[in-house]
């Protein structure tokens, strides 16, 4: 190989002060591990030394400590787009610290393109091969990769044994023009190849290659429980209804479903559903519960930016590589989550509230509608395009304490507008063709805990009427509530209404 081998401190010394940096990934399969953290180390010295050191972070998706922790710990991010899951990241935005941009993931590439984000001036890709001509191979995700790789000044790669070089051949590489000349992207079925195996990088912008062998910083999942199990079963008896009536077709359409435990024990239950036919997803994550569906059968394809999956999961893959590649497609973010595609394709979409209210206005991101949790994700890229938009929680959250079916959302990131069903554990609540207060009525008496319908019938009692009825004074009032006195159920409308 002809490029310059460094160690990680090497080639994140070349970073200065003030740099915006892409980094390739999406959660944390496949980002960058070892720069980052030897970045972190390098402005932990700068600042002792009483020198400035931030740099403003771009990714695909969410990364590992190895980057938003190190770097959240070490003071060192200014600003941060557009998703994270870190517990100390978080801590450093919700304070004020960290300048966090949360936006839709399919549009971080056509943002970074447009300028909408600053220069990136380093961009950091982790590979499995590399070629002297600046053929790329990437690893477990295909995020911004191709679009940072283009944009950026210089280009560190970091070459991770840990990754399987079987990956060769699973990403499809594609990136869009700038509009006026873009065209259709010209899948028609998930399973559609329409790009390159790797991202061409002009050779001369390689700066250096840090040869790793670091496993991804994958979480483990919890077990499911009696709660998401029934939250799982609740959206495969709606599915397999929907099928029946025929408003599904028996081919069935591709599925798109979130990140974290929920959506794990949605995709289980789903699987052992025998109502359901074997079927395909076109997402932006597969996590382990789709790698057993799709070794089982259940699932036939899938289309996916990430392998977001436990080590010994992916290990699994990269050895049974000959089955998997077939099953398989690993694509940029900007197509994994493409409205235009998940519009035709006719996906339906499942993704996780953190709270609904009783129209079917839906907060994804924040707690008690100030602190940050996490971000919007790709949820708005597949819900507002779906052919079913889908959200599950569970009915109440923090012990019973908290009621995630609320009169009014505390921060909205979907609209009543693109939201089809609410499933919670106590049953589904299908909002297609009703209006507000048949909304209001069937997510209180499907979804809403036992301990809080009362409370919400109670809340329409006392609002004032109109196409969508509200008690201003009064509509954030549990949240209210919550944060004095600890517990939603407390509530009496009395003390809210003027
Ligand atoms: O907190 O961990 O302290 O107990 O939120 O909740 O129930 O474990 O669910 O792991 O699936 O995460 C919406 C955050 C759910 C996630 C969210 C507390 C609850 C718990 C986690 P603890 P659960 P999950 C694809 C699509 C947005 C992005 C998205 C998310 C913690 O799914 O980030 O959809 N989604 N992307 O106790 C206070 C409430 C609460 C609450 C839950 N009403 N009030 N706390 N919690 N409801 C992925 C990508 O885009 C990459």
């Amino acid at each position: 190989m002809n490029y310059t081998r460094m160690t990680p401190v090497e080639a994140a010394s070349l970073i200065k002060d003030g740099e915006i940096l892409g980094l390739s990934g999406f959660t944390p399969a496949g980002s960058p591990k070892a720069v980052t953290a030897a970045l972190a180390q390098l402005s932990e010295e700068r600042h002792a030394r009483g020198e400035h050191f931030q740099v403003g972070i771009i990714t695909g998706a969410s990364t590992g400590d190895s980057c938003d922790g190190v770097l959240s710990r070490t003071d060192s991010i200014r600003f941060r787009a557009p998703y994270t899951t870190n517990v100390d990241f978080r801590k450093a935005v919700n304070s004020g610290k960290i300048h966090y941009t949360d936006i839709h993931l399919s549009q971080v590439a056509q943002r970074l393109r447009s300028g909408f984000l600053g220069h990136v001036t380093t961009a950091i890709i982790e590979a499995c091969e590399l070629t002297d001509d600046g053929r790329v191979y990437l690893t477990a995700a295909g995020g911004i990769s191709p679009t940072i790789a283009r944009l950026a000044d210089r280009v560190i790669i970091e070459l991770n044994e840990a990754h399987s070089k079987r990956m060769i051949g699973v990403h499809d590489v594609y990136e869009m023009e700038r509009p006026p000349y873009r065209r259709p992207i010209p899948i028609v079925r998930p399973s559609d190849r329409i790009g390159l195996s790797y991202v061409q990088v002009d050779p001369a912008k390689i700066v250096g290659v840090v040869e790793v062998n670091l496993p991804d910083e994958a979480r483990s999942f919890q077990e499911p429980d009696p709660i998401t199990d029934r939250i799982g079963q609740n959206v495969a008896d709606f599915l397999a209804a929907d099928l029946k009536r025929g408003i599904i077709p028996s081919t069935f359409l591709p599925l798109q479903s979130g990140v974290g435990n929920i959506a794990n024990a949605v995709l289980g239950a789903l699987g052992r559903d025998t109502n359901i036919p074997p079927f395909e997803m076109y997402t932006e994550v597969l996590q382990n519960s789709v790698i057993k569906l799709i070794k089982e059968g259940r699932v036939k394809f899938g289309s996916t930016c990430s392998l977001t999956v436990t080590n010994d999961c992916l290990q699994e893959i990269y050895e049974n590589m000959d089955f998997f590649r077939h099953k398989l497609v690993l694509r940029p973010s900007e197509i994994s989550n493409s409205p235009e595609v998940v519009r035709r394709l006719g996906v339906i979409s499942m993704n996780t509230a953190i709270e609904a209210d009783i129209y079917g206005n839906v907060n994804s991101t924040h707690i008690c509608g100030t602190k940050m949790m996490n971000g919007i994700g790709g949820s708005g890229d597949f819900t507002r395009s779906a052919y079913i938009s889908i959200f599950t929680c569970p009915s109440t959250a923090k012990g019973g304490c908290i009621s995630s079916i609320v009169p009014m959302v505390s921060h909205q990131d979907h609209s009543e507008h693109s939201v089809n069903v609410i499933i919670t554990e106590q049953g589904v609540a299908d909002l297609r063709g009703k209006c507000p207060m048949e909304r209001a009525q069937t997510i209180i008496e499907q979804c809403a805990h036992p301990d809080y319908k009362q409370l919400l019938w109670d809340y329409l009692k006392i609002s004032a009427k109109g196409q969508t009825s509200h008690c201003l004074s009064a509509a954030l009032g549990m949240h209210q509530v919550f944060m004095a006195e600890g517990d939603m159920r407390l509530t009496q409308w009395g003390k809210f209404v003027k």
